[in-house]
């Protein structure tokens, strides 16, 4: 394919506004225009897509399918473009039709198919299988509506609907002829025909689940993939009987019934709520990639047998667990395999990542649900129940305990993480600290059994998307000094060339220089969006991740209200000027978290309207924070807030994205971060808090954060005056009674007391730093140099190694 130019470009773009909006660049709209971007480039990566393909089929290589029930995706246009290779072209092309290319990228809506890390990572992984040349597709649902955006409405969070679709449908290509039919509830009657036992699901309602494919273009490869979202319809046109008699709701009750499957993305992170709805959408999802992954096989080599060789199915987290028993299911009642013929494929087909330790977001279906909405699979599941009990009864001679630990069923629920052990071959957690948290603590009894299958794969990030293409100042640096374009391939052989220039005068100044000037974009965005000036002069102290107590944005409120108390009692101290910002969406039915929303923003009203606070604090929180807005702060912060209970925080990667960008890391000794310091040393972070032994240790020992609140003065007086609250006259006195006396959990859950001081202190030395701006800098230099190992093309090939055991462009 000719490459192309600002002129071939202009043309195309042109005749796509021709085409399909009937207007010319002078009529077309900035929507238009992006649209009309879209196409050029989807046509692009469709006709890669099929070349791809075939050289997949005929190669007959080993397929990689992530099957994930988010994929928050963000924007496409500036990253296909910059994947390949076009970007410049189109950004002249666009400025030649007399748009201003930056207003047009900002047209098109985020695809916000996620609620925080799992979803990202699952997008990040995306642009690496590709780049790397490996054949793989993404599956999941094509939601209506995104997750909710946010508002903020005095202080409080109220949630909208994301109808993402009106203007993203560019990147969408149905396939109306790959649908699928997906069938739930009905009765099961069996038969023998010979000696061979028929199971036949009867009197079930059709749900159609229909592709809705997205093209995945790779950064500097013409190989493809694709992203394939799941539309639901329902097979029945409307019943024009009940229609005709009036009855137009009535007549319309099966489709709505179906189509209610795709409607919206459950907005609940780590937090499991058995809602029957959303296991619809999992085994409608489950179903319809299972189905559809048979049959290209068996279109392909004629047979199922060798279905394990030639597929491997990745999933993210225990969500898409029913593709055991539904491949079990297919392989048997359709293909008409035995069990242990069935068994052998599947268990060397499917492979599981773990992404939290949360008990509570640790998925359980009860049992009658599961039973009434899918017979067969709850059969399936049955057999496959009892056979993992008895080995784990033969293996632990009886041991009760372990028995009822490892259980598939117990209590009348389906334990899913239980299930994924037993029917997959490999599980994974996604840090060095997690996987040895997984093996030692969470899945200690089934690790003693098979200890060959716990892996660790480390989280890591798209960095081309979260450096390269969102600090253009920071990517030229890296250019300029490590020899040009190398490290958007080979970050962890390229990136570490900077730590050399960490005495250079020059360099760290132009790397301040880029510092500040993305401080002034995000200023000027946080003003467009919200109407408030940023202080560019302070300190951009950033803590942006979904609002959860173990993450404890409380903690940083508690140190800021610390600081604000000394600044009242002493008005002339030293205060390096400091911006505090927030970003965090709280999950809608989550009231601990919307409280701290609240806090957070009563908290900014007061330092923010006290004269006293001028040019020296501010606090802000970021309405709405998202994958589009985080491309903004990324680059433009300078500390990175990290500090999660340890042994929390599964892994990790916002801390991964701020590293990468040159901020330093305030943070416990939790998740990545454990790795992050493992590269950086104490003396390129910021460490505080307790470890996980500790925490535990401590949890054991009786932890009682009422004597810590009596005899430190510093935190009884932070806790009164959150108590008691701020100008805006709203008590936050639950918050505080919640961490001095718990109720319905224990007080102080997530041990914010017992951390204070250590945090309080790792700010000061923090904040002390700064001011030494050439130690500062190379700091950020170390930070950036040393970021390589969290490139996701890192992960994927550990992934591609050690699980998947596929080749993998090097
Ligand atoms: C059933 C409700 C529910 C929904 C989402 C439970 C759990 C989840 C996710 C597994 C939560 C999640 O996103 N976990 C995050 O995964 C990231 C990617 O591995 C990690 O970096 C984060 O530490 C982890 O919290």
């Amino acid at each position: 394919m000719e490459k192309f130019t600002k002129e071939s470009m202009k043309r195309a773009i042109g005749e796509k506004l021709r085409l399909n909006f009937g207007c010319t660049e002078e009529e077309a709209t900035e929507a238009n225009m992006m649209k009309a971007c879209a196409m050029v480039l989807r046509d692009r990566m469709s006709t890669q897509y099929v070349e791809s393909r075939s050289a997949v089929r005929k190669k007959q290589l080993r397929r990689v399918h992530y099957m994930s029930m988010e994929f928050l995706m963000g924007r496409s246009l500036m990253k296909n473009a910059y994947n390949l290779g076009v970007l410049e072209p189109m950004k002249e092309a666009i400025a030649d039709m007399g748009f201003k290319p930056a207003r047009i990228f900002d047209m098109e809506p985020d695809a916000g198919l996620g609620n925080g890390g799992l979803g990202r990572l699952a997008a990040c992984y995306l642009d690496s299988l590709t780049t790397l040349e490996i054949p793989a597709r993404g599956y999941s649902i094509c939601y209506e509506l995104g997750l909710f955006r946010q508002k903020i409405v005095d202080g409080q969070q109220i949630e909208l609907p994301d109808n993402w679709r009106d203007q993203s449908d560019a990147w969408l290509i149905p396939k109306p002829d790959e649908v699928e039919e997906v069938h739930f509830g009905g009765t099961l009657r069996e038969f023998w025909d010979g000696d061979h036992l028929h199971i036949v699901n009867e009197n079930y309602t059709r749900v159609l689940a229909i592709p809705c494919d997205m093209t995945i273009a790779g950064y500097d490869t013409k190989h493809s993939n694709s992203l394939r979202l799941w539309d639901a319809k329902s097979p029945k046109p409307i019943d024009m009987s009940l229609f005709s008699k009036g009855e137009y709701l009535r007549a319309g009750e099966e489709q709505a019934m179906a189509e209610v499957i795709a409607k919206v993305l459950y907005p609940e992170d780590n937090h499991y709520e058995g809602k029957s709805l959303r296991l619809r959408q999992q085994y409608f999802f489950v179903s319809a990639t299972v189905q559809s992954i048979v049959r290209k096989h068996i279109q392909n080599y004629k047979t199922v047998t060798n279905f394990h060789e030639k597929n491997v199915i990745q999933i993210n987290d225990t969500h898409p667990a029913l593709v055991i028993p539904e491949l079990m299911r297919i392989l048997m009642d359709d293909a008409g395999l035995s069990w242990d013929e069935a068994w052998n494929i599947t268990s060397n087909s499917v492979a599981y990542t773990n992404h939290t330790v949360l008990a509570e977001a640790l998925e359980r279906w009860p049992q009658d649900l599961m039973q009434t909405l899918l017979p067969r699979v709850w059969q399936i599941i049955c057999e496959i129940a009892r056979r993992w009990q008895a080995q784990v009864t033969d293996f632990y001679h009886g041991d009760e305990a372990k028995v009822r630990n490892m259980a598939i069923i117990w209590d009348n629920e389906v334990r899913m993480a239980n299930l994924c052990i037993a029917g997959g071959m490999a599980v994974n957690g996604v840090s060095a600290l997690h996987s040895d948290i997984l093996r030692k603590d969470v899945f200690k009894d089934a690790y003693g059994m098979q200890p060959e299958k716990f892996q660790n794969v480390t989280n890591g990030i798209d960095h081309r998307r979260w450096l390269a293409e969102i600090n253009p100042g920071l990517d030229k640096l890296i250019q300029d000094l490590t020899g040009g374009k190398d490290y958007l391939h080979h970050p962890g052989t390229a990136l570490p060339k900077l730590d050399k220039f960490a005495n250079d005068k020059e360099i760290l100044l132009r790397l301040d220089e880029i510092k500040r000037a993305n401080k002034l974009e995000l200023a000027k965005f946080v003003k467009k969006e919200q109407g408030f000036i940023l202080n560019p002069d302070a300190i951009f102290d950033v803590q942006a991740k979904r609002l959860h107590e173990y993450k404890r944005q409380l903690l940083n409120v508690m140190n800021i209200t610390y600081m604000y108390l000394q600044l009242r009692d002493n008005p002339n101290m030293e205060l390096r000027p400091h911006t505090f910002l927030f970003g965090a969406k709280a999950a809608p039915g989550y009231a601990v978290a919307k409280r701290i929303i609240r806090l957070i923003n009563s908290l900014a009203d007061q330092i923010n309207s006290d004269p006293l606070c001028k040019d020296r604090l501010q606090v802000f929180f970021l309405e709405n924070y998202r994958v589009s807005m985080a491309e903004v702060l990324m680059p433009a912060s300078e500390v990175s807030q990290q500090i999660s209970t340890a042994g929390k925080e599964a892994s990790g990667t916002g801390n991964m994205k701020f590293m990468m960008n040159g901020a330093l890391t305030v943070g416990t000794l939790d998740g990545a971060n454990v790795e992050m310091h493992e590269v950086l040393g104490d003396e390129n972070m910021f460490l505080f808090g307790l470890k996980t032994e500790e925490v535990k240790e401590m949890r054991d020992t009786g932890y009682n954060p009422y004597r810590l609140y009596s005899r430190d003065g510093a935190l009884h007086r932070v806790l009164d005056q959150i108590s008691q609250g701020f100008r805006d006259g709203i008590r936050y006195d639950d918050i505080v009674e919640r961490l001095l006396f718990g109720g319905g959990s224990p007080a102080d859950e997530y041990m914010l007391l017992a951390d204070f001081v250590s945090y309080a202190d790792a700010m000061r030395r923090m904040a002390d730093t700064y001011g030494d701006r050439t130690k500062w800098n190379q700091m950020s230099l170390h930070n950036i140099a040393r970021s390589g190992i969290f490139a996701a093309d890192r992960s994927i090939a550990d992934y591609a190694d050690r699980i998947w055991h596929v080749p993998y462009k090097k």
